[in-house]
This record gives structure tokens, C-alpha cells and sequence, in this order.
């Protein structure tokens, strides 16, 4: 079992798509780990993205994450990191598979709707970064066993 730190970004916020995002995600098996609705400090912000540092969209991504409230969100499932991934699909929409929601409400790459951690490392370490442990919910549903083979 995996968990993956999510977020809805601002845009995904103000453009009412967070039910549609947290729909996805419950239809493709995973279970919800925590949730919390959120302006974004710009210190956390930059620690969230210290690894764009000094990259030319960095500014304007700071800009962007802190502009409007976010949800963010832990869920877990086997292969969460990869599955998650694949819902939302490639960083920039143009490139994102259709069907994913980077695809299916996107058009460009610093508007594109969510983050979700891209390994195990940064998942344990975003996951602390949003969520006290206390924030993290430890829970059995009953379509577990219908879902997950183990
Ligand atoms: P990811 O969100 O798919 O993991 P990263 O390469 O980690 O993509 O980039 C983090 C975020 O930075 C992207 O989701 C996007 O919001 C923003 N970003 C990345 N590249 C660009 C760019 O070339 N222009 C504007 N924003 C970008
Ligand atoms: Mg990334």
C-alpha cells in the first residue's frame, strides 16, 4: 500500500472541479487519507517547490499556488504514486493523455489544475511537509476487500 500527497491548485478551486478531482479518484478505488482546504503560505509554497528553484517558472508557479485557496489531500491504494499520476496525467494538458483530468480541463502547462508526488521519497516528505501525523487517518472501508486484492 502507497500513499501520494494531492492537491487541487487554485485553479482547480475557483473552477469548481474539486468534486469532479475527488470523484476520480474515489471511482478509481483509492481511499482518502486526509483533506484540508487551505491558503498557502508563500514559505510553504517554496518549500513544497524548492526543487524549481531558480528555474524560469518558478516566480509565476509561487504566484500561482499561493494565489487562491487549495486542497490538499493524502490518498492510498497499491501504486498510488503511478495511479494518481496517470489521473491527472502529463504536467503540461496538451501532452496529457486524454481522458485525465490535466487533459479533459486543461490547456496550458502552469494552469493545470492539481499536483501529485512522482515517487515514494517526495510522497513520504510532502505528506509530512501538508499533514501532521494526527491529520492522517488510519481507516478500513468496507469495499476494501473488493478493491484491493491483498
Ligand atoms: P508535475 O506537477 O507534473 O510534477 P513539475 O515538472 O514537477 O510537474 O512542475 C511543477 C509544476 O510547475 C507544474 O505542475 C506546473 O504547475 C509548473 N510548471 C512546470 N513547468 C512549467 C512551465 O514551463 N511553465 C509554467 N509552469 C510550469
Ligand atoms: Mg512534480
Amino acid at each position: 500500500m502507497e500513499r501520494t500527497f494531492v492537491m487541487v491548485k487554485p485553479d482547480g478551486v475557483q473552477r469548481g472541479l474539486v468534486g469532479e478531482i475527488i470523484q476520480r479518484l474515489e471511482n478509481r478505488g483509492l481511499r482518502l487519507v486526509a483533506a484540508k482546504f487551505m491558503s498557502v503560505e508563500k514559505s510553504l509554497a517554496e518549500r513544497h517547490y524548492a526543487i524549481h528553484e531558480g528555474k524560469p517558472f518558478y516566480k509565476g508557479l509561487i504566484e500561482y499556488i499561493t494565489s487562491s485557496p487549495v486542497l490538499a489531500m493524502a490518498w492510498e491504494g497499491p501504486s498510488a504514486i503511478s495511479a494518481v499520476r496517470q489521473t491527472m496525467g502529463a504536467t503540461s494538458p496538451i501532452e496529457a493523455a486524454p481522458g485525465s483530468v490535466r487533459h479533459d480541463f486543461g490547456l496550458e502547462i502552469g494552469r493545470n489544475l492539481t499536483h501529485a508526488s512522482d515517487s515514494p521519497e517526495n510522497a513520504a516528505s510532502e505528506i509530512a511537509l501538508w499533514f501532521s501525523k494526527a491529520e492522517l487517518v488510519n481507516w478500513k472501508r468496507e469495499t476494501d476487500r473488493w478493491i484491493f486484492e491483498k
